[in-house]
């Protein structure tokens, strides 16, 4: 479904196996050097969800191939397959191959079990090329809100989000305002075997 104009939400993209495998790369990349973060914000906040950077390590506002505000350790590589990923889920949200540039960041977004985790209205602007960021959902069902790229101010759409989830945004959608305002506990698909929400996104630095 077409939310808005290069904006394609794939419902169930990937399959019960493709989730637990993800799921179970998530848990390696999470552990230490490296590995599972809190975010702070130059303001002085902490954002509630905790991430993991694979390619280039996000701080904000920019990339890093080391963990400058965390362990000071190497960012873990970007896999191959991670890529192919990628490239497969702009290929079937816009039945168009992706462009020549190489997908070389994840950004897993970890939400916890109690709905105590959200993110902000905010924008990606960190990345220097303009690709489609593609985002994989497992686990807990959230409710993601879409707006538009002129500010946090109404119109927005709020869409579902549930465990297997793909939904793409390029084109005219990749530098839209957009958050998680809230996940629902206890709706993920009980053989996953993940208590809370996992977000994936890939995205090509232009770096
Ligand atoms: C999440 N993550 O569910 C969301 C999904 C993030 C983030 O927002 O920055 O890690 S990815 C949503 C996204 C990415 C790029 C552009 C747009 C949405 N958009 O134009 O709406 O944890
Ligand atoms: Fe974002």
């Amino acid at each position: 479904a077409e939310v808005a104009p290069g904006a394609v939400h794939v419902p169930g993209w990937l399959g019960p196996a493709d989730q637990r495998r993800l799921l179970a790369a998530c848990r390696r990349w999470a552990a230490p050097p490296a590995g599972l973060r809190t975010v702070r914000m130059p303001s002085g906040g902490e954002m509630s969800v905790r991430t993991v950077c694979l390619g280039w390590h996000w701080f904000p506002y920019g990339y890093a191939r080391t963990v400058v505000d965390g362990d000071g350790a190497p960012v873990k590589p970007f896999p191959a397959w991670l890529g192919e990923l990628a490239r497969d889920a702009v290929a079937r949200a816009y039945g168009r191959e992706a462009g020549p540039e190489p997908y070389d960041i994840a950004l897993v977004n970890f939400y916890d079990a109690r709905g105590k985790a959200k993110m902000g209205l905010h924008r990606d602007g960190d990345e220097k090329s303009l690709a489609p960021v593609v985002s994989l959902s497992l686990g807990d069902t959230c409710v993601f809100r879409f707006g538009h790229p002129g500010g946090r101010t109404r119109p927005w759409t709020d869409v579902e989000l549930r465990s297997g989830d793909l939904f793409v945004f390029g084109g005219p959608s990749r530098l839209a305002y957009h958050g998680v305002p809230r996940t629902l506990p206890g709706t993920a698909p009980p053989a996953l075997g993940l208590d809370g929400r996992l977000n994936v996104t890939l995205r090509v630095s232009g770096l």
